[in-house]
């Protein structure tokens, strides 16, 4: 598990070229000192929930962030009233330097792109069996972005009381991807919470899936210990999620994070490199190493569809693989 409030560095320092002279600007140092370190549960309208001692403390960016923001992991260094109280308001004065960013665009064509969460580990991509019906594309896209995040990804496939995870287990399965399948029944009994956190132990794990895949309720189910005894609502100071932003919720006994986020219909890759989308599918990428150089794997002499043609690939991973890239270079052109 990963401790928060360790770390300080020379970046507490702020020293500003000073064309002046090297007076140093002795008035923001003291400020910082007797900051405490917390990590960012929530936003909520601007206002941002940090885990501080045990307390959800609500804080605003202090303006010297500038444009910098803060995001659901965060650690930050927060300033200013730290008990607690309603309608008290802390000040982030710093952002720690983040170990991973999950980042989406809310296309591939929008340059504007959003840190979803920082400091995450793990991704879970939550796939319902049915209602709605499974998307590969977008499980696709998602392993991308895990990938492009350094975040391993682990595959859930929910609602296996609706339909067969038989293909998609088998597909994925074989790409040597973490999954583990849930059921209504199972998720009642706890056999689907109990399943499930033996892949989140010590783990910082963002869940991103479709609207409506099931991610709120597993969630809950994961932390139901918790809740059922009060914790939760301490941590988060409210009760029912409705997820608009992501949330950040503590494992029972403290072996992890998992952080539930608010649905995705798309996962836009704009921020994503073409070159390194190959990596999400490791079934197709020793197939290039017979591509002409810089081959864009949608062009005549790709050497990817001898390799489909020889039966080392499905030939739906290449049409995926085509399609998400057709969608990325289309931004590309305008
Ligand atoms: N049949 C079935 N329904 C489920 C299962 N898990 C969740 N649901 C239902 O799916 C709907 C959407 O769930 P929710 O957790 O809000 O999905 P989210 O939008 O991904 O957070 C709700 O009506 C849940 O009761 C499951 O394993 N099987
Ligand atoms: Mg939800
Ligand atoms: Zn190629």
């Amino acid at each position: 598990m990963r401790r928060y409030g360790k770390h300080t560095d020379e970046d507490d320092v702020r020293v500003r070229p000073n064309r002046k002279g090297n007076r140093p600007r002795t008035n923001i140092r003291p400020k910082h000192e007797d900051a405490s370190e917390g990590f960012v549960l929530t936003v909520d309208r601007g206002r941002l929930h940090v885990l501080i001692e045990g307390r959800t403390v609500v804080a605003m960016k202090a303006r010297e962030l500038g444009r910098k923001s803060a995001v659901v992991g965060d650690r930050v260094s927060v300033v200013g009233d730290l008990s607690g109280a309603k309608d008290t308001l802390a000040r982030i004065v710093r952002v720690e330097e983040r170990s991973s960013v999950l980042r989406r665009t809310a296309d591939d064509d929008d340059p504007y792109e959003r840190v979803v969460v920082a400091n995450a580990d793990q991704l879970a991509i939550v796939t319902a069996l049915a209602d709605p019906e499974p998307r590969p594309r977008l499980i696709d896209r998602c392993l991308v972005a895990a990938y492009d995040a350094g975040l391993e990804p682990l595959l859930v496939l929910t609602k296996s009381d609706l339909a067969s995870a038989e293909t998609l287990m088998e597909s994925y399965g074989a790409l040597g991807i973490n999954y583990v399948v849930t059921s209504r029944e199972e998720l009642a009994d706890g056999d689907a919470a109990h399943r499930v956190r033996e892949k989140l132990e010590g783990r910082i794990t963002a869940f991103v899936g479709h609207s409506g895949v099931g991610k709120t309720t597993l969630v809950n189910a994961l932390v139901e210990r918790q809740r059922a005894t009060g914790h939760v609502n301490a941590v988060t100071g409210r009760g029912r999620h409705t997820t608009t932003s992501a949330l950040a919720l503590p494992l029972p006994d403290g072996t992890g994070w998992v952080i539930d986020t608010p649905g995705v219909r798309s996962f836009g890759l704009h921020h994503v490199d073409p070159s390194r989308v190959i990596h999400a599918f490791p079934d197709l990428e020793p197939g290039t190493e017979g591509c002409p150089r810089a081959c864009s794997h949608d062009e005549q002499d790709c050497a990817l569809d001898q390799w489909v043609a020889d039966g080392h690939a499905d030939p739906q991973r290449l049409y995926s693989l085509r399609r998400l890239l057709a969608t990325r270079e289309r931004r590309e052109g305008d």
